[in-house]
Formats: structure tokens, sequence, C-alpha cells
């Protein structure tokens, strides 16, 4: 891996990768996320990984796409190499993913952190989808997921102006979880995860599951895929841990079974 650095012994069953092309502030190139997609996909096979934080540096979660790579592409040459299918999985990713952001989150990067589940600013985060200010326009889902997580009036402002969001703003506005002082970011993301860690793997999936069903299907059919979901973790051993250590007033633990 060039381009990202993965972690997963730092805190048990919590594994973090971190974006690494500092000097470009993280411009999300085609290798760098290449990377990200083969490392989401062991992680997610990985036993021993239930929760997946995602982060870039205090300057920098991701700038954006790499301007300088797709400046004098054409647009069938856009479609045939059609690099941006490796983003695809980090939506198919079936374990929580946090990302951690502090600094830029722009472009691509911004849409990077919207398709993850929870986010974590430091203060110093700003958000913006500026790609309308180098004529272009959001491609990675940011029409759709920004305008989903602060509503028309804010998307239409943020999209057409190019202007940014401070964290506080995101907050606001939903597009984050917590703002916390810059030094504490990455930590309170860790905090997060270990909370979930600690909880029933396959029930966690399935839940992240039927949220994100809920973005994506109308009421009837995510309550459905809901109903179902719920019925299939009584087929889990979890299940069973969790309602016997609730009754017999002990802590369960949750084998991921
Ligand atoms: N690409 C390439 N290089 C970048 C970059 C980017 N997005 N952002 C920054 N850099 C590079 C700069 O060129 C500079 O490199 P050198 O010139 O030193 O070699 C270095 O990082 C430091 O940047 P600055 O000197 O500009 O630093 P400043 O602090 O002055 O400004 C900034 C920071 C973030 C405000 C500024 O760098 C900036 O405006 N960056 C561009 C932001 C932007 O427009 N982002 C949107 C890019 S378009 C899709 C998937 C994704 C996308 C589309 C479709 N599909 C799945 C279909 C995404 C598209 C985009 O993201």
């Amino acid at each position: 891996m060039e381009f990202i650095k993965v972690t997963d012994n730092k805190e048990p069953y919590i594994a973090l990768i971190e974006l690494n092309r500092p000097k470009e502030l993280n411009a999300l190139n085609r290798q760098l996320m290449e990377e990200v997609r083969d490392a989401l996909q062991q992680l997610d096979k990985n036993d021993a990984v239930r929760v997946i934080i995602i982060t870039g540096n205090e300057q920098a979660f991701a700038a954006g796409a790499d301007i300088k790579q797709m400046a004098d592409k054409t647009a069938i040459d856009m479609l045939m190499i059609d690099q941006f299918s490796t983003w695809d999985q980090i939506r198919k990713t079936k374990k929580p993913i946090i990302a951690a952001v502090s600094g830029f989150a722009l472009g691509g990067g911004c849409e990077f952190v919207m398709t993850c589940d929870m986010v974590i600013a430091s203060e110093t985060a700003k958000f913006g989808q500026p790609e309308i200010k180098i004529g272009t326009m959001p491609g990675a889902g940011g029409t759709q997921r920004l305008t989903k997580a602060v509503g028309k009036a804010k998307a239409m402002e943020l999209i057409l102006t190019g202007r940014f969001l401070s964290a506080e703003e995101a907050h606001f506005y939903g597009l984050v979880n917590k703002v916390v002082p810059k030094e504490m970011y990455l930590y309170e993301a860790f905090q997060l995860a270990k909370e979930i860690a600690q909880l029933s793997p396959v029930a966690v999936q399935l839940a992240k599951e039927s949220i994100n069903r809920s973005f994506e299907t109308h009421l009837d059919e995510g309550l459905t895929l809901e109903r179902k979901n719920f019925y299939l973790t009584f087929a889990s051993e979890d299940q069973k841990e969790g309602m016997r250590a609730f009754v017999e007033k002990r802590k369960p633990n949750f084998k991921g079974k």
C-alpha cells in the first residue's frame, strides 16, 4: 500500500485506515481509491475486525478527487477507465465505517465522508462540494447525499456556490455526529468504535443494512427488510447471549455468531 496505511492491532476489533498523500492534501487518485477498496474488502472478511475508522491527517481528510489526474480526460476516457467504480466498495462494506475528519473534506473527499456511516469532526474540519468552481459538479453522490443530509436549500447553496461548511455548521445540519477539539478527533472516533465493537457484529451489520435501505427505497420495503433482519438476529448465538445476559443480570459476551 503506497497511499494508505492500515492498522488493525491498535485496539481489539477496530481497524484504522489512514489516507496518506499529505503533500497533495490526500487528493484521491486512482491508486489510492483502489487501495481503499482492497483494504475494505479484506477488513470486511476479517472476523477480528468489527468496526473500521477512516481518517486523513490534521490538515486534510481529502481535498477531493485528484484534479491533476482528471484534468485532460475526455468524457469517454472517464467512462472507459471507470476509475470511480472502486468507490462503490465504500458503500458495499458491511461493517460500520466511522470517518474521523480534520481539515479539508472537499468534493470527492466530502462524498467519501458522506458514504461512511458516522462522522467525528475536528473543530478545524471544512466540508464542501467546490466542483462548480472548476467547471464541473459532484459525481460521487454529492447532489444526493448532501441534499438528504442538509436539506434542499443548503445543498443548493453549497453545491451551486462551492462554499465550505465549518465543522459547527456541519454538526448543526446533521452531517456529522460530533465536533471535538483538534487533538481529540481520532480519540473520539476510537471511543465510538469501541462502544460499537462490544456489541453483536451480526446485529450491527443487519441494523446498518436496514438504516442504509431507508435512503434507497420507500417506507414499505424498508420496513419489510427491517422486520426480516430483526427476525434474522434470532438465528444468531449473539441474540441468545444478549437476552440471557440481560435476564441473568450480567454483561454479554458477543462472538459474532
Ligand atoms: N487534486 C490534486 N491536487 C490537489 C487537490 C486536488 N483535489 N487539492 C489540493 N491539491 C494539491 C495542490 O495542487 C498542491 O500541490 P502543489 O501545487 O504544491 O504540487 C497541494 O495539494 C496543496 O494545495 P494548495 O497549495 O492549494 O493548498 P491551500 O491550503 O492553498 O488550499 C484547498 C487548500 C483545499 C482550498 C485547495 O487545495 C483546493 O481548492 N483544492 C481543490 C479542491 C477541489 O476543487 N476539490 C474537488 C475536486 S473534484 C466520482 C468520484 C469523485 C469525484 C467525482 C466523481 N465518481 C465516483 C463518478 C470527485 C471529484 C472531485 O473531488
